[in-house]
């Protein structure tokens, strides 16, 4: 049955951030999935008669991966695949069914909040048994693999009918159409109050979630509508399409900008929230006022014991090193550890399996904590809820209590999209020369205290990442952060992430960008953006 099938070797298959990601043509090429995926399968071992878990956003191509995966896993030897209906799981539903299932790993199609479509991206992610994104010794492994290919192992079966939840078999493996959303939501249920949350609907609470097109429709549909009772038409653009609507399924405040204008607005909803492509990213606003991303990670830090599932209260907490010192403020008051690491989810994997920390987050939207080993975006929306819905006030005064307490961390990344491969080389070696002779310098009057290129040894197993991002201390505690996107599919994006404290309560209410000025300038001037870029302002502020 099993049939080999010989290649060459592509040489753009190393995996970013997030797995591999790529623009739709690409992946067409002859054998390009199917090298990858070979490269995958053999870089592990063990996994013979095992579980394999299979899912993706709903973009454009999805279907015809999932079949080619399938397909490879029987012929390789997999026991079992378990994949959601139309091919639909969420990053943390996937990492959950992992978990849940003890499957040896999962394989995830998503480019996150990459558009789709025919012209548009594509990725595939591995994720290993705890249920987490491939840490860098599996995802080297596989790219040293896929440069040397030289076949791939599949069968010859039919498609598996993925719109019929059951199990049917292809060539001697079991194929299981699970329901892509039901051990998920029953998960929810056991870490959040849904009876307080329910009362928090029925008494009139207004609120809107939007799903982008992306995958977390049927998800939110099923436990924000049905589950808790927010009136239909809660959540808005609720079906998965292979191109998301023509849009970009990042929820920030460029393209979730409608659901700003809304809280902002004459009638405004109490509150808004939206995911990303893959579901393990979110955006949170309240009547009044948009949450950072850090900011939120600190706030549901402080507030998570008033969820059932973490009552007894947190281990201690992470975040990647660009997202504000805001949660460090929490873990201190909470004598609790906190982590910094690099950039990327699966530098949080090894501290939740040792128990170290119980909540996790980014600054680019991600938050999390040990029930997966994802971000997830609907977990972050549902913990907001029961904390409203224990606290019984407005997000806006949630928020503006947490500053007076703990003081304000204004945040703001900028990212420049697009730029040549060249452009962003430039800038970083710009700014690696400006870290070397920093100190004691100072830029738009903020002294430099200390400066560096960012390298993380990971506590649990010793493991060292280097060059995650260089930082630049200042003496008033502001910090200017400068690394290169790894999840492009062309081009170079720069981000720089501006922060500065403010203890005072009087100036909490300050715009973020203006309170932020002297630092955007001085970010300016130490990574001569303008000058070797050409660009006057950034793509996206956020
Ligand atoms: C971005 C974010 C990072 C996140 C990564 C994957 O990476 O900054 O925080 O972990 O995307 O998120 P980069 O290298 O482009 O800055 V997702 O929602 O695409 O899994
Ligand atoms: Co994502």
């Amino acid at each position: 049955m099993t049939r080999t099938v010989s290649t060459t070797p592509y040489d753009d298959q190393r995996p970013g951030t997030s797995g591999l990601r790529k623009k739709v043509p690409q992946f067409q090429q002859t054998n390009y999935v199917e090298n990858f995926v070979q490269s995958v399968f053999d870089s592990l071992e063990g996994f013979r008669g095992k579980t394999l878990v299979v899912g993706g956003d709903g973009r454009y191509f999805n279907d015809v991966v999932i079949q080619k995966v399938i397909r490879m896993a029987a012929a390789n030897g997999f026991g079992r695949v378990h994949v959601g209906q139309n091919g639909i799981l969420s990053t943390p539903a996937a990492s959950h069914l992992i978990r849940k299932n003890g499957a040896f790993g999962g394989i995830v199609l998503s480019a996150s909040h990459n558009p789709g479509g025919p012209k548009e991206d594509f990725g595939i992610k591995y994720n290993v048994s705890n249920g987490g994104p491939a840490p860098a010794s599996v995802t080297d492994r596989i790219f040293a693999i896929s440069q040397t290919i030289d076949r791939y192992l599949t069968v010859d079966a039919p498609d598996v009918d993925l719109a019929r939840i059951g199990t049917s078999n292809v060539a001697g493996m079991t194929v299981e159409v699970v329901d892509p959303v039901a051990d998920y939501a029953a998960l929810m249920e056991e870490l959040f109050d849904f009876q307080a949350v329910r009362a928090l609907f029925a008494g009139g609470f207004s609120m809107v979630f939007d799903a982008m097109h992306a995958v977390t429709g049927p998800y939110a549909h099923e436990i924000l509508e049905r589950r808790l009772g927010a009136p239909m038409g809660t959540v808005l653009n609720g079906k998965p399409l292979p191109d998301f609507g023509g849009h970009h399924p990042d929820p920030n405040l460029v393209h979730a900008r409608h659901l700003y204008d809304m809280v902002m607005g004459v009638t405004p909803p109490d509150f808004a929230a939206a995911s990303d492509g893959d579901g393990d990213r979110n955006l949170v606003l309240g009547r009044g006022i948009f949450v950072s991303p850090s900011d939120s990670l600190a706030v549901l830090a402080a507030n998570a014991h008033l969820a059932p599932g973490y009552s007894a209260g947190l281990a201690g907490i992470a975040r990647s090193m660009p997202t504000s010192a805001a949660a460090d403020r929490v873990a201190e008051k909470l004598g609790i550890e906190l982590h910094e690491t690099p950039t990327g989810w699966k530098f949080f994997g090894t501290l939740l399996d040792a128990g170290r920390v119980t909540i996790c987050g980014e600054e680019s939207a991600g938050t999390g904590s040990n029930h997966v080993r994802e971000k997830d975006g609907l977990w972050a929306v549902l913990l907001w809820l029961n904390i409203l819905a224990v606290r019984k006030q407005p997000v806006l005064d949630i928020v503006r209590e947490h500053w007076t307490e703990f003081g304000r961390n204004f945040y703001s990344r900028h990212d420049y999209e697009g730029l040549t491969e060249e452009t962003g080389a430039a800038i970083m070696a710009r700014v690696d020369g400006q870290v070397a002779g920093a100190g004691g310098r100072s830029f738009q009057g903020h002294g430099v205290a200390r400066a560096d290129d960012f390298s993380y040894i990971d506590p649990i197993d010793g493991s060292v990442a280097n060059h995650q991002g260089y930082r630049v201390f200042f003496d008033d505690g502001s910090r200017i952060v400068f690394r290169l996107s790894g999840t492009g599919t062309s081009g170079a994006t720069l981000r720089v992430y501006l922060e500065r404290f403010e203890a005072n309560p009087a100036e909490h209410d300050r715009d973020t960008q203006e309170a932020l000025e002297t630092l955007i300038a001085a970010a300016d001037e130490i990574a001569g953006i303008r000058e070797l870029s050409g660009r006057t302002a950034p793509t996206i502020i956020t």
